[in-house]
């Protein structure tokens, strides 16, 4: 019998940390958070730059392997610990291409293009940073839901998950931009409404939720001042 994964999660509390708890909760794994936080200075530790020199959150360690990037982190975990019982990955070839292909399109197009560009420029966000624009905020909303379009053209034929009628970890990355959306008063399509009550009712949705819950509340260190 092969001994039971050594499994480590580092970071909660941001729409990327709540991925890989939650494929680890639909995958049924046991394993230990190290619950920190962005904008925190626990990603900048000697300690963790050691682990992840990209200084962010989430990053897994899987015994002796480390690996970060939140969607890689969840493929990681579906091709390695899916089973007949609990699978978060199609297996056929087209399939999994088709898999791919929402992965990176929820990633590439939801994500870095529209949900973090608003992140990097509202003045209740990262703004004090990175300069707050309210015009780059309203267009990258604007983007986000010419892009989830697609999203509700593929929903429309009345499959219940992304793939159809298995769930995978495409509808992980999906729904976390879904929630992000929202929180952020974009607004999402019609067809996803239903689409997000169906997933969000997962119990391992609702374990993520509270395993992604920071100890304290995140308080920012401030930004180094600019030279
Ligand atoms: N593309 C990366 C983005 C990770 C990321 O930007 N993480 C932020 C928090 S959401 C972070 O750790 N920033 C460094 C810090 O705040 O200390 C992923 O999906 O994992």
């Amino acid at each position: 019998m092969s001994a039971a994964p050594d499994l480590t999660l580092w970071g909660v509390g941001t729409s990327r940390t709540i991925r890989p708890h939650w494929a680890m909760h639909e995958l049924g794994l046991a394993y230990t958070t190290k619950p920190i936080g962005p904008r925190t200075g626990e990603t900048k530790t000697a300690e963790y730059t050691k682990l992840n020199p990209r200084q962010k959150v989430p990053l897994l360690q899987d015994g002796d392997f480390a690996i970060g990037e939140s969607a890689a982190i969840v493929a990681y975990l579906s091709r390695m610990y899916s089973t007949k019982e609990r699978s978060l990955i199609p297996e056929a070839p087209r399939d999994y291409a088709a898999w791919l292909e929402w992965c990176f399109f929820v990633v590439a197009e939801l994500d870095s293009t529209s949900l973090y560009v608003m992140r990097r420029h509202r003045a209740d966000a990262l703004g004090p940073i990175y300069g707050i624009a309210p015009e780059v905020v309203a267009q990258a909303g604007e983007y986000f839901r010419q892009q989830l379009r697609h999203v509700e053209v593929a929903l429309g034929d009345g499959r219940q998950f992304l793939m159809g009628d298995k769930f995978t970890s495409a509808d992980i990355l999906l729904t976390t931009c879904l929630d992000w959306a929202i929180l952020y008063g974009v607004g999402i399509c019609d067809n996803a409404k239903p689409y997000l009550e169906r997933i969000q009712a997962r119990d391992a949705y609702q374990l993520a939720k509270k395993a992604n819950v920071p100890l304290a509340p995140i308080t920012p260190v401030p930004a180094p001042a600019k030279a």
